[in-house]
């Protein structure tokens, strides 16, 4: 039987939690989550930490807290270890705020069984966005466009976040030589797991735009991600044959 998870980080989410872990598991798909909460001043982790301690969805729920707000990336790669130190098959990313509707999930877990890494896409027939200003869809499809051409990769939807991987591929990536700490990790991610040469699928999803609690967007993290392609190009043979 294979098993999946869901890694889930969250920075003050705490409008969204329960909505996003009661959606999740109300579908029975027998995944469980993870949640890497950067010490949320809102507190978002004493929530998850409550509904643990109330077995209310059994063993499924997990929760790492950091010490510290270090992006959305490294959180990731701490939640990524966590997993590959456990039983799982499938490691699956996904948004807390709501941007990510569940019900693309068996989608997921389908497609996975055929392929190494399943993207949900905005980028290709059937996908879309709901809800983001125009600025926001510029930055999000012109980001998509530059990392794409950079780099030389045909994936339409570069820096989504709601996807899945099998776990050969977080193993066959040397996550402590990520250098992406903000969004620029699902693009790095992307690049690394197709030069190790795995089977990567774009499902349509629609991306709705999170109605409470706010966006981490930063100018920060946006330079970081332009910078960041540029190197990734440009040390592309040292990860073709490293890790
Ligand atoms: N643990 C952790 N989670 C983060 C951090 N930055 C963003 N997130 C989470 O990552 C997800 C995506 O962030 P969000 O602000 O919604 O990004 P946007 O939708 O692109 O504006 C949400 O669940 C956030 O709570 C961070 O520094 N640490
Ligand atoms: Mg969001």
């Amino acid at each position: 039987m294979h098993k999946g998870i869901i890694v889930i980080p969250t920075y003050n989410e705490i409008e969204n939690i329960e909505i996003i872990l009661d959606k999740v598991f109300s579908l029975n798909l027998g995944v469980d989550i993870l949640i890497v909460d950067d010490n949320s001043p809102d507190k978002t982790y004493e929530k998850v930490q409550e509904i643990i301690d109330n077995k209310l969805y059994k063993d499924a729920l997990h929760l790492m807290i950091r010490e510290n707000k270090e992006g959305l990336g490294k959180a990731y790669v701490a939640g990524f270890k966590w997993c590959l130190a456990r039983k799982y098959d499938f490691i699956i990313e996904m948004d807390a705020d709501l941007s990510h509707d569940p019900k693309y999930l068996p989608s997921f877990l389908e497609n996975i069984k055929e392929y190494d890494l399943v993207i949900g896409s905005r980028y290709v027939q059937g996908g879309g966005v709901v809800n983001w200003s125009l600025l926001r869809k510029f930055i999000s499809f012109g980001g998509s466009t530059y990392a794409r051409t950079i780099l030389g990769i045909s994936i339409k939807d570069v820096t989504g976040g709601f996807k899945c991987f099998r776990r050969e591929v977080l193993e066959a990536i040397d996550l402590d030589n990520i250098i992406s700490a903000g969004y620029a990790f699902q693009i790095e991610m992307n690049y690394r797991t197709i030069l190790k040469g795995f089977k990567v699928k774009e499902v349509p999803i629609i991306f709705e735009d999170r109605i409470a609690g706010q966006s981490k967007m930063s100018k920060k993290i946006f330079i970081e991600a332009l910078l960041n392609v540029v190197t990734l190009r440009l040390n592309k043979k040292a990860i073709v044959e490293g890790s």
